[in-house]
């Protein structure tokens, strides 16, 4: 790793490479050289990005195009170049790396603290939101095909059902029959878009809590960072999945679910933030949709944990056998509650 980290400009020696942060996807690494300085070294996850060098030019180009709009190091991923120029190495087997500048006096947090910091992160993704609203959409790459298509990860689990490749479709009735039940509604947004009533924008896609840095200090908005999904998509999506993974008083992967109930408080909270920094860019459906947003992406990351499950632990990395499970039942659990609370999810969205 040592020989991958020295073909990058990096500022001094290479003294130490450890393991850093939770992401699911990338292999993270801190790196510290005797300058001193710290960077970000990453092995992207050529199975799940199948083109890697098309989303290393998206990746160029936004935070490019980020810079310009706010030159601060610290509220923009700065990518390092190798000594070539390239922003990206293979290795001998195959293997992309890249380099970030380490964003200095940051905080990734797996779970809100307080109100304010949930209300911060929504500041950050809604001015994310606001700062590519000219971005040339169609200039993207589209590095995971149909990501937040809702449907088509139902037909994925069809496909894990029936082929229950690890034999573990007798414990999973329960989950099954409650994705099942909402096989129909799931296409929605989809639907909205493909009539021309939702606008396409630039969206991050994967907007969790631990994708936004913020200040270790006064827990102010720095960067959003993990842009390796920016692609077109929907607003609501984009909200959605941060009201899954942060509106909620348990972790994504809480196998208690008696400890696993969604927060509408949290939840008007992040409202109050993003609808600050990029509401009235929004349509008036696309404002109206947003708690559908959360509904379906929560039900499709339910859905995709599940298959994972059944498929045996492929996608997403498991520190025990039924992790993925415990995942998807968070999900389903914070989709009953939302059903629950749905017109008050509603009532909180300012028309
Ligand atoms: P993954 O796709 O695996 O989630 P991320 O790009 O989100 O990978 O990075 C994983 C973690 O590494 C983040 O949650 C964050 O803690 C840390 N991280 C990533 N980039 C930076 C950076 N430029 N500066 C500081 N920390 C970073
Ligand atoms: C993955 O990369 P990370 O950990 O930020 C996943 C998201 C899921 C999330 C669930 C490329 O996000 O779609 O919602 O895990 N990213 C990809 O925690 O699949
Ligand atoms: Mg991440």
């Amino acid at each position: 790793m040592q020989a991958i980290a020295s073909r990058f400009r990096l500022q001094g020696t290479v003294v130490s490479i450890e393991p850093y942060g939770s992401g699911h996807i990338n292999l993270t690494y801190l790196v510290c050289t005797d300058a001193p300085h710290r960077y970000i070294l990453q092995r992207v996850n050529r199975h799940i990005f199948r083109n890697v060098p098309a989303l290393m030019e998206n990746i160029f180009a936004v935070t490019t195009h980020l810079a310009r709009k706010d030159p601060d190091p610290r509220h923009v991923l700065t990518l390092v170049l190798t000594a070539e120029g390239a922003p990206y190495v293979m290795d001998a087997e195959g293997e992309y790396w890249r380099v970030y500048e380490f964003i200095n006096g940051g905080i990734c947090l797996n779970r809100a603290e307080t109100a304010d910091e949930f209300y911060q992160s929504a500041v950050a993704f809604g001015h994310f939101q606001t700062q590519l609203a000219d971005f040339p959409a169609h200039t993207l790459h589209e590095t995971i095909a149909r990501f937040h298509d809702t449907p088509a990860r139902f037909t994925a689990l069809h496909a894990a059902v029936d082929a229950d490749a690890a034999g573990r479709r007798g414990d999973v009735a329960a989950e099954l029959a409650f994705a099942l039940a909402r096989e129909a509604e799931a296409g929605a947004l989809m639907a909205l878009l493909r009539a021309g009533e939702l606008p396409l924008r630039v969206t991050h896609n994967d907007t969790k809590l631990n994708n936004v840095i913020l200040d270790e200090n006064d827990r102010t908005p720095l960067c959003v960072i993990d842009l390796d999904t920016v692609m077109p998509g929907l607003v609501a999506h984009d909200f959605g999945d941060s009201i899954r993974f942060g509106a909620t008083t348990a972790a994504e992967d809480e196998a208690d679910l008696s400890k696993v109930h969604f927060s509408l408080p949290l939840y008007q909270t992040y409202v109050r933030g993003f609808l600050g920094a990029c509401g009235e860019r929004l349509t008036p459906k696309e404002r109206e949709t947003l708690p559908l947003g959360a509904k379906l992406i929560t039900l499709e990351n339910g859905v995709r944990f599940l298959t994972d499950y059944l498929d045996g632990d492929h996608y997403y990395p498991v520190h025990r056998p039924e992790h993925n499970l415990h995942r998807c039942r968070t999900q389903f659990k914070l989709v009953s509650d939302m059903e629950a609370s749905w017109a008050a999810m509603n009532a909180a969205i300012p028309r």
